[in-house]
């Protein structure tokens, strides 16, 4: 089969227009990849070359030695995607050392993959190894509401975790396990990954300040899902603090433990103190 006719190809390159057009990826911004399954490697093996050199990933992921990734390209657009896939995204394999990395399919006019690219693999390694297996996607994108609470929220974990379970029902069901926030931190290299993957032990969620966020998930749907819903509670929270800081009421930590136990869900008692 050609790259281009497998479901994983065509599931990436949606949610690549889906997360354009939120409006989540000005210019270059963001990047997405995807844990490519043994089966489909497989399937698409007669397009898959072993000419391209290895090369330095920035970081080791010895837990993801062999396997192989579909990446969007560095400084390629989200919004170009869907019109040219084989020149903005590409699948690379790991090496056996997890140190390298070779480009096997796509950015047939040259380049990299994203300059996230350690932040992703070391994420990747982490959530492969505490879903067992299950976690493949990784998104990084710009979404305005989030990126403007890091500018008025502490930087703490309990505080965004709190703060954006309270603004919709349905939070605390689809990311229970809490957000996680990094502090201002130079993007692109090995240690704002180390920091980020450290947070995706705990959560599928990773809030860069002023910057972004990263979602983990099963699949696209997943994890696509995952940043809409924490984007759209940060989006009712921005609205609610422009409109008045002090919220008259709001969803209390007695309603949230009713919550857990009807849609059972465990919410991690630390996110549900008294304020
Ligand atoms: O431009 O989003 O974090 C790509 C990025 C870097
Ligand atoms: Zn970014």
């Amino acid at each position: 089969m050609k790259v281009l006719e497998a479901e994983f190809v065509k599931g990436f390159i949606r949610m690549c227009d889906d997360g354009f057009n939120q409006n989540w990826h000005e210019r270059n911004g963001g990047n997405l990849s995807y844990r490519v399954k043994a089966e489909e490697i497989e399937s698409i093996k007669e397009e898959l070359s072993e000419a391209s050199p290895w090369q330095p990933i920035g970081t080791g992921v010895p837990g993801l030695a062999g396997e192989y990734f579909l990446v969007t390209g560095s400084g390629k657009y989200f919004r170009n995607v869907i019109l040219d896939p084989a020149a903005n995204i590409c699948i690379v394999q790991v090496d056996a050392s997890g140190k390298n990395y070779r480009i096997c399919w796509g950015l047939i006019n040259g380049g990299r993959p994203t300059s996230e690219l350690p932040s992703h693999l070391m994420n990747h390694e982490v959530k492969k190894q505490v879903s067992g297996g299950k976690h493949r996607v990784i998104y990084h994108a710009h979404p305005a509401n989030i990126i403007a609470l890091t500018f008025v929220l502490p930087l703490e974990d309990k505080v965004f975790t709190r703060e954006l379970w309270e603004m919709a029902t349905e939070c605390p069901v689809v990311f229970p396990d809490g957000v996680g926030v990094v502090g201002w931190m130079v993007p692109g290299g090995r240690d704002i990954a180390v920091a980020t993957s450290a947070m995706m032990k705990k959560y599928d969620v990773a809030v860069w300040a002023h910057h972004g966020c990263f979602c983990s998930g099963e699949d696209f749907d997943l994890t696509f899902g995952l940043m809409h819903t924490v984007e759209k509670s940060a989006e009712i929270l921005v609205k609610v603090l422009s409109v008045r800081p002090d919220k008259l009421q709001t969803i209390s930590p007695r309603n949230f433990r009713d919550l857990a136990a009807d849609f059972k869900v465990t919410l991690p008692e630390e996110f549900l103190f008294e304020k």
